[in-house]
C-alpha cells in the first residue's frame, strides 16, 4: 500500500500523518504523535533533537507495520533554530531552544552596530529577539566554542533530513526566518554574514519546496528494514506548510495559524519591505511556489500552555477542554494582557507573570484559574483584531473573514471570540494545517496536483470547515477600545 508521510514538529508536539488520495479527496491517518518537551541543562534550554529523530524513525516503523511503503516523506518544524555541523560531519552540540535566555540583549547590541533599517531592508524579516541572526550574534559575543568548530549550519528540518539521508541542504522557507537571507537578491546576504563574521560556506544554496532532497541512507534502511524512500523538501517552516493548507478561494485571504504561536497575516507574491512594515514589525517569510507570508507573530496559546504546565506542577491537572470550560464560566472582560509583552516569552511562572502584568497596568489581577484563562483568551482575540487591521492596512486588502488553521481551532470558544472581536466570520479548519500543507507540496512535486490552488481546493473538499459568525459586536468593540488604550497599541 502506498501513500506519503508528513512529519510535522510543532513546539509542543510532533506527529506523523499518512496521507492518501481517494477519488480526489485527501484522507489522513495519524501514524504517530509524540511530545516535544525541551530540556533544561544548567542555565541552558535545548531541544531534544536526537529524541525527535528517534520519533521520526518510530513513525517510519509504524508505517512499515501497517504495510505502507510511502512514495515520499517530508519534514517541517518550527523556525529559527539550528544545529552546527563540525568538519567530521557530526552535530557539534544540542540545538538551543529559541526561548533560551542566551539571546537576552543580543538584538539590541547588534542593532547598535547595524541599523534595523539595514537588516529589515535586506531581509524583510520582523525583529524577534530569538531570530537566528541574534542567536548567532549572542554565541559570537559569548565566544561559543561551537562557532570555531562549525562547518555547516542546518535548520532543524535540514538537520533531521541530513540524519536521514546523509545530505546537507538548507531549505528556502526556513532559510528566510534566519534574518540572514535576502529574498530580493535570492541569496544569503553577504553583507549581513560579513557583519557577523560568518563564513558563507556554512550556508548552502537553499532547496525550494517540492525539490527532491535525496533518499533514506543505507544505514537507516538497514536499521528499520525499509527501502530507500525518497525525501522531499517541503515548506519546511511549519507556518509555511500551514499556509499552503489554508482552504482559501480568494487570492487575497487572511489567515491565522493557531498553535503554540499565533501567526496572522496574508499571502503576497513579493515581500513588502517598507517603513510601515518595519514600524509595525511585520515579516515577509518565504513560502512555497514564489509566495511570501506578510504576517506578524503573536505570542499565542503558549501563554495558556505555560499556565497549564504550572498548575500541573502544583497538582491541578487540566485538559485544554477543561481550561476552556473554566474560561467560559468566568466573568467577561475583567482584565487584559498584551500577549506580546516580552514578559510572556520565557518559560515558567506564567500565572504570576499575568497577575503582575495586570497589577502594573492598574487592573485587578485575575486570580482563579478560570479568570486567568479568560484573560488570556480574550486578550488573544483582541490582539487578533489589531493585527488583522494592520494586515489590511499594509496589504491594501479588506478581508471578508479569517481562515484559522492549527491545533488551536479545537478551542471553539477562542474561534467564536475571534469572530466576535474582528466582527467578521472565522472559517476554522483544518486543525492539522502544517502536516496537510506538507503533504500537499509532496503531491504537487509528484504532479498529482498541478499547483497550490488545486491543492487548496482538494483540502477544502476533504476536511470539515466550521464557520463562526460574529456575535456581541457592541461588547467586543468596547472591550477593544479598552484593550488598545491599556496596551498602548499604536493605530
Ligand atoms: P504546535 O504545532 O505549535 O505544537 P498545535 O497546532 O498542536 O501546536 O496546537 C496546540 C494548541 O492547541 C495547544 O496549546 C492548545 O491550546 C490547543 N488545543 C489542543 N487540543 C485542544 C482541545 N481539545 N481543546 C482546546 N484547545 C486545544
Ligand atoms: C511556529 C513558528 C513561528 C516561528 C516560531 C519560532 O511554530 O515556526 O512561525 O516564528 O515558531
Amino acid at each position: 500500500m502506498s501513500g506519503i508521510i508528513a512529519f510535522d514538529l510543532g513546539a509542543s508536539s510532533g506527529r506523523a500523518l499518512l496521507g492518501r488520495l481517494n477519488g480526489g479527496k485527501i484522507e489522513v491517518e495519524e501514524l504517530h504523535r509524540f511530545p516535544n518537551d525541551p530540556v533544561q541543562v544548567g542555565d541552558r534550554l535545548h531541544w531534544d533533537i536526537l529524541r525527535l529523530y528517534h520519533e521520526i524513525k518510530q513513525g517510519l516503523l509504524k508505517a512499515k507495520h501497517l504495510g505502507v511503503t510511502p512514495a515520499s516523506i517530508g519534514i517541517d518544524s518550527w523556525a529559527v533554530d539550528f544545529g552546527l555541523i563540525g568538519r567530521n560531519g557530526e552535530l557539534i552540540a544540542n540545538p538551543y531552544h529559541y526561548r533560551d535566555r542566551h539571546t537576552e540583549g543580543a538584538m539590541e547590541s547588534l542593532l547598535a552596530k547595524v541599523p534595523a533599517s539595514v537588516i529589515f531592508g535586506r531581509t524583510g524579516i520582523q525583529f524577534l529577539s530569538f531570530n537566528t541572526i541574534f542567536q548567532l550574534y549572542a554565541m559570537k559575543e559569548a565566544h561559543a566554542p561551537q562557532l570555531k568548530e562549525g562547518s555547516r549550519l542546518l535548520m532543524i528540518p535540514d538537520l533531521l533530513r541530513y540524519f536521514l539521508t546523509g545530505h546537507m541542504h538548507n531549505e528556502f522557507t526556513n532559510a528566510t526566518t534566519t534574518q540572514l537571507y535576502n529574498p530580493i537578491d535570492g541569496r544569503w546576504d553577504p553583507e549581513l554574514l560579513k557583519q557577523l563574521d560568518l563564513p558563507a560556506s556554512w550556508f548552502g544554496d537553499p532547496l525550494k519546496p517540492g525539490d527532491q532532497a535525496g533518499v533514506l541512507r543505507a544505514s537507516v534502511c538497514e536499521e528499520l528494514g525499509i527501502p530507500p524512500i525518497p525525501v522531499c523538501a517541503v515548506a519546511e517552516h511549519d507556518t509555511g506548510s500551514a499556509v499552503v493548507a489554508v482552504p482559501a478561494t480568494d487570492r487575497a485571504f487572511a489567515y491565522l495559524s493557531c498553535g503554540t504561536w499565533s501567526l496572522m497575516g496574508t499571502e503576497v507574491d513579493k515581500p513588502v519591505i517598507n517603513e510601515t512594515a518595519q514600524k509595525l514589525n511585520f515579516t515577509n517569510e518565504g513560502g512555497a511556489y514564489g509566495t511570501y507570508r506578510l504576517l506578524k507573530n503573536i505570542m499565542g496559546l503558549w501563554i495558556l500552555q505555560e499556565c497549564r504546565r504550572e498548575w500541573e506542577r502544583e497538582g491541578h491537572s487540566y485538559s485544554f477542554a477543561e481550561l476552556v470550560k473554566l474560561a467560559e464560566q468566568a466573568e467577561a472582560f475583567e482584565s487584559f494582557i498584551e500577549p506580546d509583552d516580552a514578559t510572556f516569552l520565557a518559560p515558567g511562572n506564567m500565572p504570576s507573570r499575568i497577575e503582575n502584568y495586570c497589577r502594573s497596568t492598574g487592573q485587578r489581577p485575575p486570580t482563579t484559574h478560570g479568570q486567568i484563562v479568560r484573560c488570556i483568551m480574550e486578550s488573544l482575540a483582541l490582539k487578533y483584531r489589531y493585527v488583522l487591521e494592520m494586515t489590511e492596512r499594509l496589504s491594501g486588502h479588506k478581508f471578508g473573514g479569517l481562515h484559522m488553521v492549527g491545533g488551536g481551532i479545537q478551542n471553539t470558544l477562542l474561534c467564536q471570540w475571534t469572530a466576535n472581536a474582528i466582527g467578521k466570520p472565522v472559517w476554522a479548519g483544518p486543525a492539522e494545517g502544517s502536516a496537510i500543507g506538507n503533504l500537499a507540496v509532496q503531491w504537487i512535486a509528484q504532479g498529482v496536483f498541478s499547483d497550490i490552488w488545486e491543492a487548496r481546493r482538494a483540502i477544502r473538499d476533504s476536511f470539515p470547515i466550521t464557520t463562526y459568525e460574529p456575535e456581541e459586536g457592541q461588547a467586543w468593540s468596547e472591550a477593544y477600545g479598552r484593550f488598545t488604550v491599556l496596551t498602548k497599541l499604536s493605530q
